[in-house]
């Protein structure tokens, strides 16, 4: 007998929602219909924060931008699943995770607005800032699953990465180690199927990215990505299980990036536009509306209040997070250590002469 045949290598696809609203109510996760217009809320809210991000950087009014078009059910239907003391580590292209925890969507402009400060975490809460260098949040994340163990703590961590990280080492030392020790982690990849112009049939000879799950000990599964109901079930399962001690959870979220990579990137320069064009038959907004023409619980006048109250939002956080005055340089170097180490110390005082011209 293969060990596949005894039942340790399989990888489950699920999809609870089709692209055409259709449900599978032998996988409903059982959310009310009150709690399904609060996901489609949210989506919207990320949606036409999202398009307005995009159109700051393009007036010139914040930075680059990376955008989550079409990942809306990913990051939302996700999040959505944690408990508040449960952690969140983030790559970059999680804005939807934020905006679902809680956080201040002014300090989210500014944050995109280059002022780190707002990332400071406010009371303490459990949502580590977004992470620049692909992959490396992962072994932070471990660090606080394994912390979270050690320590007892009815808490899981959940830790965000793209379908490119999963060719970084960190990756592969993160997902050992939380096997080796059954951490409270789980580990949520947005498959997107793009690394800025690197196609994910070329990021790996697997054919999922679930299945690397089997070569540290423990479940990867693969989830419609665009399908909000979907994803919310298998990450609750995958946190339910972290937080009774059973492990970790290897969540492959098949999705697809609508817009380029970042704003300073043009995807039409190496991707095929039909490719778009195909995936926006399985916008994660537009199957909820039709599952709920379908369940007779949909009204264009839903649709427009939901549509003018986030935009509402979203314009007040972008003035209050614009209106905030630019830091120092000085505190370019703050944050960074507990306590600054002497070579960033010079850093500053070098800068500081320079910028004030007390040195030549
Ligand atoms: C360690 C490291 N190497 C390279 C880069 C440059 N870089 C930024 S985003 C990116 C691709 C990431 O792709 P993926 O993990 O699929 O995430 P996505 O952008 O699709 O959300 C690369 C290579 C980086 N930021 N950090
Ligand atoms: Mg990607």
């Amino acid at each position: 007998m293969s060990i596949e045949e005894k039942g340790q290598f399989s990888v489950h696809y699920v999809q609870v929602m089709d692209k055409d609203g259709n449900i599978d109510m032998t996988l409903h996760p059982n959310l009310d219909e009150s709690k399904i217009k609060e996901l489609y809320h949210l989506m919207m809210l990320l949606r036409v924060m999202d398009e307005k991000c995009f159109n700051l950087q393009r007036s010139g009014k914040i930075g680059t931008y990376a955008q989550t078009r079409g990942q809306e059910a990913s990051e939302v239907g996700s999040a959505f699943a944690l408990e508040e003391r449960d952690w969140v580590v983030p790559s970059f292209r999680e804005m939807g995770v934020f905006i679902v925890r809680g956080v201040d969507k002014a300090k989210l402009i500014q944050g995109w607005n280059g002022d780190t400060r707002a990332f400071a975490n406010p009371d303490g809460a459990h949502n580590l800032p977004l992470s620049i260098p692909i992959a490396s949040q992962l072994l932070h994340a471990v660090g606080l699953a394994w912390a979270a163990k050690l320590q007892k703590k009815d808490e899981v961590v959940m830790v965000y990465f793209g379908d490119g990280a999963t060719s970084e080492g960190d990756f592969h030392e993160a997902m050992n180690f939380a096997g080796v020790y059954k951490l409270p982690i789980v580990f949520f990849n947005q498959n997107n199927q793009w690394a800025i112009s690197t196609p994910r049939t070329i990021q790996t000879a697997t054919q999922t990215i679930a299945q690397k799950a089997i070569a540290y000990g423990f479940e990867g599964v693969q989830v419609d990505g665009n399908d909000v109901l979907g994803v919310y079930r298998i990450t609750k399962e995958a946190i339910e299980k972290a937080r009774r001690g059973e492990g970790p959870t290897l969540i492959e979220a098949l999705t697809f990036r609508m817009g380029d990579h970042t704003t300073s990137d043009d995807a039409a320069k190496y991707r095929d536009p039909a490719l778009v064009e195909e995936w926006k038959q399985k916008d994660p907004l537009l199957r909820l509306e039709k599952y709920f023409q379908k369940k007779g619980t949909w009204s264009d006048e839903y649709k427009n209040w939901v549509v003018s109250t986030v935009t509402k939002e979203v314009e007040d956080a972008v003035a209050a997070g614009l209106s905030v005055e630019a830091p120092s340089y000085e505190q370019l170097f703050d944050d960074v250590f507990a306590e600054k180490p002497w070579c960033l110390v010079e850093q500053q005082q070098q800068l500081k002469e320079e910028l004030e011209g007390k040195k030549e």
